[in-house]
């Protein structure tokens, strides 16, 4: 279809065509499933709304609907936030990484991790964390799979994060009961679930609605693979509030971060920032620095710390390798 008949489509359907607010619940190449009006239609999407991050799960959006039913995305509102991840650009791999909108208007990041198949992985934690904390969205920390756990992995999970004012709740989806506190934190919110993959998103997601969405065959234990989501999906839950499910995720590159920044998105170093000797200190092996006293102290978990230096070293060649605008 060329522009000109394009355009002039829209000026016969915007006569004829009831135009609804509806929300995107799912984006495929050509099409987009959107919640509108108690239902999920399928629609076609706009020539300018197609493309990288320009309508992406959880955006809301104005939807025209003709005669025969069938709908339009006809424009994409202001989001109020949202979640983002860097993803390296296969074509061009001396490019930098590009950014990725996974999900927009969400006040709530649960960030999914099994105790067990596939381990949990403390640096994959921080960087969800540290994205939520940058996208200024509420994380959750939700650990699956308490009956693997023989080790008091979940303890040692609570012991490092419930200090630091982070709500954690662990989940065994054989035990209904343990999904009560998951199903009250997501009424009313608009939360996006993250993780690696198989840790149990969408089982999760599954017990809470009803719903049947393909979850990995169990005993698929191995760290590759391919994922059992395939695209990110948003759902309305039966007792208000919707929640996202995501494809996993292996990898978390953070975005737009300045590697001052960086220590700013761990409040468990909020309290020792203004006590290093150097204002621009990044806390990696300056003089008199106040973060690594606490972390020799016991005061900070050396497992952040560590966490944090690795990040802080992506930041700084991500920074070095950006091109010159
Ligand atoms: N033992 C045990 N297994 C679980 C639990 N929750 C989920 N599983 C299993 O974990 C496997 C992976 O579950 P999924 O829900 O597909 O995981 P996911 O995080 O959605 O995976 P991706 O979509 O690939 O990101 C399935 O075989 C589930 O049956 C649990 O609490 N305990
Ligand atoms: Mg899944
Ligand atoms: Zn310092």
């Amino acid at each position: 279809m060329t522009r000109r008949q394009d355009n002039a489509g829209q000026a016969s359907a915007s006569t004829t065509s009831r135009v609804r607010p509806g929300r995107i619940a799912a984006v495929y190449a050509h099409h987009c499933l959107v919640w509108s009006a108690g239902e999920e239609v399928m629609c076609s999407l706009r020539g300018s709304l197609k493309g990288r991050n320009k309508a992406v799960v959880g955006d809301r959006v104005e939807v025209a609907f003709r005669p025969d039913g069938s709908g339009r995305v006809t424009a994409v509102h202001p989001r109020q936030s949202e979640l983002i991840r860097l993803v390296a650009d296969r074509k061009r791999a001396s490019r930098p990484p590009v950014p990725q909108v996974l999900a927009a208007n969400v006040d709530r990041v649960v960030v999914v991790a099994s105790v067990r198949r596939p381990p949990l992985r403390p640096g994959l934690l921080d960087r969800f964390l540290a994205a939520a904390a940058m996208s200024r969205i509420a994380p959750l920390i939700c650990i699956t799979k308490l009956d693997l756990d023989g080790g008091g992995l979940f303890q040692s999970v609570l012991d490092t994060y419930a200090p630091l004012d982070m709500a954690v709740l662990g989940t065994d989806i054989h035990k209904r009961q343990t999904l009560v506190p998951l199903a009250a934190a997501l009424k009313g919110h608009t939360s996006v679930l993250v993780g690696h993959s198989g840790v149990g998103k969408t089982s999760l997601l599954n017990a809470l609605t009803g719903l049947e969405m393909a979850v990995r065959d169990v005993g698929f234990h191995k760290d590759r693979g391919r994922h059992a989501t395939a695209t990110a999906r948003l759902i309305r839950l039966q007792e208000g509030g919707f929640a996202i499910d995501s494809p996993g995720i292996r990898e978390f590159g953070l975005q737009g971060i300045a590697p001052p920044r960086l220590a700013h998105l761990y409040p468990d170093f909020a309290g020792y920032l203004d006590r290093c000797k150097f204002s621009d200190c990044l806390h990696q092996g300056e003089p008199d620095c106040a973060v690594f006293a606490a972390v020799r102290a016991g005061g900070i978990a050396q497992a952040r710390y560590d966490g944090y230096l690795k990040l802080l070293g992506e930041l700084e060649q991500a920074a070095r390798t950006r091109e010159p605008r």
